[in-house]
């Protein structure tokens, strides 16, 4: 989707159209049902522009586990329509809606919630539908007098993953559950313990990963055959969504953007990859000037994405010419938001100086260990390019990681300008030392940019060709064959 050129927005704005509104309802009575076998709670929730709106709605189950499931609703005028939905199969009749489960979200145990939406369109007014059922039944927010009420966030579904095999699509984290074969399936939700990233199981564990290049620029990079290749071909267990904020990107298309980055954490998650996404913001680099937006963002991809246990929210990529103090504060906006709609999510804090931890600006962790960011399950950015980043660098991350959750959200195998040829002994000495001290990272870039850090040789991406080694540039053939090694995660 692309916004009109600038002068006929600036039309349309003056035409008095409404600018883009965030609505939403939550019907969750706190009602008590006799019967109680079934009840439900659905929060249904839009951002909305002149004639089209997106819609993230949750669906919990307050009644007893089911299998399968349709969601129904009616508009309250018959000029709204969806127009495309994801993760659930949509009718519609008149003003009437249906939304069907899909095979690996249909399971709903008590209590637990899944997150489905679509985009849609209206034209003279879009309020919100009030009443919704699950299987016939209205959604009430009844619970069921024998259960008590959650302690700990519902387990959300987890969809096992083609093209992994996977003997166990269920993400609830019980160790005596057989053990899939995806990364999520394994691990399933993270959280941060100490200085470490653990698993279901309270272990730490390492992700590795690649990250796209600008969405904006790539887009035709993401796709079916791509994303295939790096969960089996590579065997990879994260995918950083780059989302650049500036640079034609979201600043220009704030909901198309938000779309396609949903788009890709579906599709992560449909082969059991952990989905980071990265608000990649590069110049300016005080994270202050893109508040708004990423408070406007995360709103968004957190609601849509809370029921999932795969997601991981970078929410500045590179500060550079402000303090810790003035990135700690925007974090301190940016968290709360997040965690209003997805309490467990582990958030990564770009760091000063390009996200070095402060020593491409003079500075070094200290300022961190000595002022951490006020919030649980908080991990730190560091970003490095081998070529250009050594010795130095590495003695100040395996300083920095005895005190701080760290984690690579960025790196390339050659010089900081994304160019030049590949260090293949410095990627060798970083790489050696991340898995010796279990650092999650994501290489900078599965794409076939015409630059020595991208994976693919140019052209790549015009093809379906995506897995071996016969298309991969050299930083390719690299970071694939460390990244294909087996990962051991630990299942007890
Ligand atoms: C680079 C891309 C390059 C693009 C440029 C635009 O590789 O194709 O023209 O961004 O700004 C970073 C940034 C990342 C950079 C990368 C390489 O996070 O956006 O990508 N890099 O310069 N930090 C250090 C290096």
């Amino acid at each position: 989707m692309r916004l009109l050129p600038r002068a006929s927005r600036r039309a349309l704005i003056a035409a008095g159209a409404v600018g883009a509104l965030a609505m939403g309802v939550t019907v969750a009575l706190p009602v008590v049902n006799a019967m109680a076998a079934s009840g439900c709670a659905v929060t249904y929730t839009t951002n909305q522009w002149q004639g089209g709106f997106t819609a993230n709605i949750t669906i919990k189950n307050l009644g007893d586990p089911i299998n399968g499931w349709t969601l129904g609703f009616t508009f309250p005028n018959s000029g709204q329509k969806v127009t495309q939905g994801w993760s659930a199969t949509y009718a519609q009749s008149g003003a009437n809606v249906t939304a069907a489960s899909m095979s690996y979200n249909g399971s709903l145990a008590t209590n637990a919630s899944t997150g489905i939406g679509f985009n849609g369109s209206w034209t003279t007014a879009n309020p919100l539908p009030t009443t919704f059922t699950l299987n016939g039944v209205v959604c009430t927010g009844a619970t069921t007098p024998s259960s008590p009420a959650p302690s700990s966030p519902a387990p959300s579904s987890s969809p096992s993953a083609s093209p992994r095999p996977s003997t166990s699509p269920s993400a609830s984290p019980s160790p005596s559950q057989p053990v899939g074969q995806t990364p999520v399936a394994i691990n399933g939700q993270l959280r941060v313990c100490g200085v470490n990233l653990c698993n279901r199981f309270n272990r730490p564990i390492q992700l590795r990963g690649m990250s796209t290049h600008g969405i904006q620029w790539f887009a035709n990079c993401y796709n079916d055959n791509s994303l295939n290749a790096l969960a089996s071909d590579w065997q990879a267990d994260l995918l950083r969504v780059s989302m650049y904020v500036q640079e034609q990107g979201y600043e220009t298309n704030p909901t198309g953007f938000t779309n396609q980055v949903n788009n890709l954490v579906e599709e992560a998650t449909e082969r059991g990859l952990y989905a980071l996404i990265d608000f990649h913001t590069l110049t300016p680099g005080d994270p202050m000037y893109n508040l708004d937006r990423a408070k406007t963002f995360f709103a968004a991809v957190s609601a849509r994405h809370a029921a999932k246990n795969n997601v991981i929210y970078e929410i500045t990529n590179e500060p550079n010419g402000v303090s810790w103090s003035t990135i700690k504060n925007y974090a301190e906006q940016v968290i709360p938001v997040i965690r209003a709609n997805d309490p467990d999510a582990v958030v990564i804090v770009g760091t000063r100086g390009w996200s070095s931890l402060g020593v491409s600006e003079g500075g070094n962790s200290t300022e961190i260990i000595n002022n951490k960011v006020n919030a649980t399950n908080v991990m730190y950015a560091f970003h490095f390019y081998a070529a250009s980043h050594k010795d130095n660098y590495r003695a100040e991350v395996e300083r920095a990681a005895a005190a701080l959750p760290i984690f690579v959200t960025e790196f390339g195998t050659v010089t900081y300008t994304g160019g030049g040829a590949v260090d293949t002994s410095s990627s060798t000495a970083w790489l050696d030392m991340l898995d010796r001290l279990k650092i999650g990272y994501a290489n900078w870039t599965y794409s076939d940019a015409d630059e020595g850090s991208a994976a693919f040789k140019p052209g790549t991406c015009n093809g379906g060709q995506y897995a071996g080694t016969a298309v991969l540039t050299e930083s390719g053939n690299f970071m694939r064959s460390r990244i294909r090694t087996p990962d051991n995660f630990p299942t007890s």
